[in-house]
């Protein structure tokens, strides 16, 4: 087992419901421990290009008009195997589809506003984690 580090955000309709230390409980609980954070309004132009890769996908401007729509927290989380360790305890996309006591079963509104992103991967943390933070700015 490796420890590793993911890039975690609390998305707009979480951030609106109050919910932040609520999400970093579920992580704190499940071992991962959050090594940066901080509390940002996105501009379309981030928001467009943390996303690029969905961009040819139907939902791409509702998302960037989500996650521009209010602030969102970003953070790195560090754990074992941290990367996959965030996508268990965030759930399925859709929260329709997401096991009980996930974050997006239990704060989901829908499968776009969905309360958390996690990495997807090792070359995917490592790109979204410097997109948003300093070196200098992670105290593992
Ligand atoms: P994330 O990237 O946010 O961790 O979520 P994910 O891997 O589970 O989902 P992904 O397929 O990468 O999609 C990114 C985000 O786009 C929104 N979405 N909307 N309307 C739709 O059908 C739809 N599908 C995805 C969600 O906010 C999703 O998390
Ligand atoms: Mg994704």
């Amino acid at each position: 087992m490796a420890t590793e580090r993911t890039l975690s955000i609390i998305k707009p309709d979480a951030t609106r419901r109050n919910l932040t230390g609520k999400i970093n409980a579920k992580f704190e609980e499940k071992g991962l421990r959050i090594v940066a954070q901080k509390r940002i309004q996105l501009s379309q132009a981030q928001a467009g290009a943390f996303y690029a890769e969905h961009k040819a996908r139907p939902f791409y401007n509702d998302l960037v008009a989500f996650m521009t729509s209010g602030p969102v927290v970003v953070q790195v989380l560090e754990g074992e195997n941290a990367i996959a360790a965030n996508r268990e305890i965030m759930g399925a996309t859709n929260p329709a589809n997401a096991a009980e006591g996930t974050i997006r079963k239990e704060f989901a509104e829908s499968i776009e506003a969905n309360s958390v992103h996690g990495s997807d991967g090792p070359e995917a943390a490592a790109r979204e984690v410097s997109f948003f933070f300093a070196g200098t700015e992670i105290v593992g």
